[in-house]
């Protein structure tokens, strides 16, 4: 028999594998090759730890000088993303390095294949044999990223994947795929480079989620507070997770929870106090300093989750204005209906509750859907508590378009004033698989909500590409929304009380956000996106009024029945046709009904929307 060195442990593990990576990459006429020939006749004394030493070193190196690998079909993506970092390294010390490094792995073997001489098998070139699965004729293995290639190779091997963690269905799958966001995300879309101007209670820039992992720097580009004597940090707790929606990267969940724009910065712009309010020249100032930053933070999107009641015209309204101007300047503005859809204190059913700046025809208006925490869209119900249009004095059909809002789980502010109210919306670690002390999520629910999801996919939109206008995003999102089937029903709240649930095109707008079609149908008219005027006549019969430069009175493919589906008329009048919001098409005959702040409250301006506690069920 051949004398066996240690020089020739490539040799013992080719006997292995005998068609693994590296008995190609060493030929015949490899000097250690050559010299274990012939190879039957070898007896291998090296332990398994010591191949494993030698292997990782030796296959690491090898590695490091080839050029990038194919994709290994064999291997699952998390595992081709391992031998992807592999092939990066910058170093042959990196490699080695990155070689070593152990996964936990099920491999599956294929039919037929004898299960113990497997397991065996994997064992002798330094694999830990931890569990063994009949069913699946595989088993659970600790192994060295640099034998991910070699096992691909066995032909013995038909799949390999790591051993994820199987938790509860991410609250946050099942809002990315009722928005068909997930499948725009998995095409790699992520935002980055696009920024997002967050319009709210400051955002918690040192949250881990927020952090750009390549470079370890907090994604939060930029802070600054509109309020005297407060410094940009949320004290409140609502404008981080506002901005965990947009662009939380599920670093402390291992990607549990996400937002729908992973890699987009967040420019923070403090307009709202530790108790969620605020004031209208606080919000006018940072929408003009989004303005001014556009070019230096590439902002994009402003998301204003705040509002307040409408007074007059939004051709008055001071925030209405500041709005169309950041729209002119080439800026999404993205804003919430506002979660007054219970309110009937004018006796209209909560129509007519939209709240400024969401009244404004320019922006992008949200209203809030419940998805009951499932992935089928199916049993999806409008939130009761989501604002209707049209709006007051203006008769603007809003919302525009409708996302998930209701039990929302994003970044948790620890120690804001949410947090300290609702404890119980703090998300137990191990529900996300951590064992974690603290929580880094919580539960929200409202427009506020749902607004950011749509800033989000915005972002995406924009990265797919950069040129669209605003009017162009408004267009694609609104004629690309999943058209919302026209229902009527009443829904009971938590609070024990029936809520008339009509979806029509004042609730739903052009219906729920489909984020992928939006991407990918992209044929657009000119003209802008103005949203349309709702119009009654003396018959009492309502319909659409376009401006005649909008998309929508400029192609027929995309007119009123293609945008906002059935449009306003089926079933209507049961709920709105004889309601106040019509009044007697003077402004006056709002001004009474509003005279009277109780639904708003007094002294708050404008505050944020949402609830910790109270939208819960419908
Ligand atoms: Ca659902």
């Amino acid at each position: 028999m051949l004398a066996h060195t240690s020089a020739c442990h490539i040799c013992c593990l080719s006997r292995l594998f005998p068609s693994a990576a590296f008995s190609r990459a060493y030929t015949p006429s490899s000097r250690w090759h050559s010299a274990c020939i012939p190879k039957r006749q070898v007896t291998c004394t090296m332990t398994p730890k010591r191949k494993l030493k030698y292997l990782v070193a030796v296959l690491s190196v090898l590695l490091f000088a080839t050029a990038a690998l194919a994709r290994e079909h064999k291997l699952s993506s998390e595992l081709n993303q391992h031998l992807a970092k592999l092939n990066a390294a910058a170093s042959p010390e990196e490699a080695s390095q990155r070689a070593a490094e152990m996964v936990d792995v099920i491999i599956q073997f294929r039919n037929g294949a004898q299960l113990p001489s497997q397991l065996e098998k994997v064992k002798g070139i330094g694999g830990q044999h931890k569990n063994t699965f009949n069913i699946i004729n595989g088993g659970l293995f600790r192994v060295p990223v640099s034998l991910l290639s070699m096992l691909a190779h066995d032909p013995d091997v038909t799949y390999i994947s790591p051993d994820r963690q199987t938790i509860k269905l991410s609250p946050n799958d099942y809002i990315l795929d009722t928005t068909v966001t997930n499948p725009v995300i998995n095409a790699g879309y992520t935002g980055a480079g696009i920024g997002v101007a967050v319009i709210d209670s400051g955002v918690k820039a040192n949250h881990p989620d927020l952090v750009n992992l390549s470079t370890g720097y907090s994604r939060v580009v930029y802070s600054q507070s509109f309020i005297s004597g407060l410094d940009a940090s949320d004290q409140y707790g609502h404008g981080t997770h506002v901005a965990g929606i947009i662009a939380g990267n599920g670093y402390m969940s291992n990607g549990w929870m996400r937002g729908a724009a992973q890699r987009a910065n967040i420019i923070n712009l403090r307009v709202l106090d530790g108790n969620g309010a605020g004031t209208d020249s606080a919000v006018v100032a940072a929408i003009q300093r989004a303005i001014q930053l556009k070019n230096t933070y590439n902002i994009r999107v402003i998301n204003l989750s705040v509002g307040r009641r409408v007074s007059e015209s939004y051709a008055l309204d001071p925030i209405c204005q500041a709005v169309e101007q950041a729209w002119k300047a080439g800026i999404v503005v993205v804003v919430a209906a506002g979660n007054f859809g219970r309110d009937n204190s004018m006796n209209t059913n909560g129509y007519s509750t939209v709240t400024a700046p969401g009244n404004d025809p320019y922006v992008i208006t949200v209203g809030a859907l419940n998805t009951h925490a499932t992935q089928s869209t199916s049993d999806d119900t409008m939130a009761s508590y989501s604002s209707k249009g049209p709006t007051l004095f203006d008769h603007i059909v809003k919302p525009d378009i409708i996302a998930p809002g209701n039990r929302i789980v994003s970044l948790l502010a620890n120690g804001s004033t949410l947090d300290r109210n609702y404890p119980a919306n703090e998300l137990s670690p191990a529900v996300y698989g951590s064992t974690a002390y603290t929580s880094s999520y919580a539960t929200l629910s409202g427009t506020s909500m749902a607004a950011p999801i749509v800033s989000g996919a915005v972002a995406l939109l924009l990265e797919s590409n950069q040129y669209l206008t605003p009017d162009q995003v408004k267009g694609r999102l609104m004629k690309n929304a999943t058209k919302i089937y026209r229902t009527y029903n009443t829904a009971l709240g938590s609070n024990g009380l029936y809520y008339s649930n009509q979806t029509d095109a004042f609730v739903t707008g052009a219906g729920l956000l489909n984020t992928y079609n939006a991407i990918y149908y992209t044929d657009a008219p000119s003209g802008n996106s103005l949203s349309p005027i709702a119009t009654r006549d003396s018959f009492g019969n309502v319909s659409m009024s376009m401006d005649r430069n909008s998309f929508w009175a400029n192609s027929v493919v995309w007119g009123e029945s293609v945008v906002w589906g059935d449009g306003l008329l089926t079933g209507s009048s049961v709920v709105w046709g004889d309601s106040v919001v019509w009044g007697d098409n003077t402004n006056s005959g709002f001004s009474v009904v509003w005279g009277d702040s109780v639904v708003w409250g007094d002294g708050i301006t404008t505050t944020a929307f949402s609830e910790a506690t109270t939208y819960d069920q419908n």
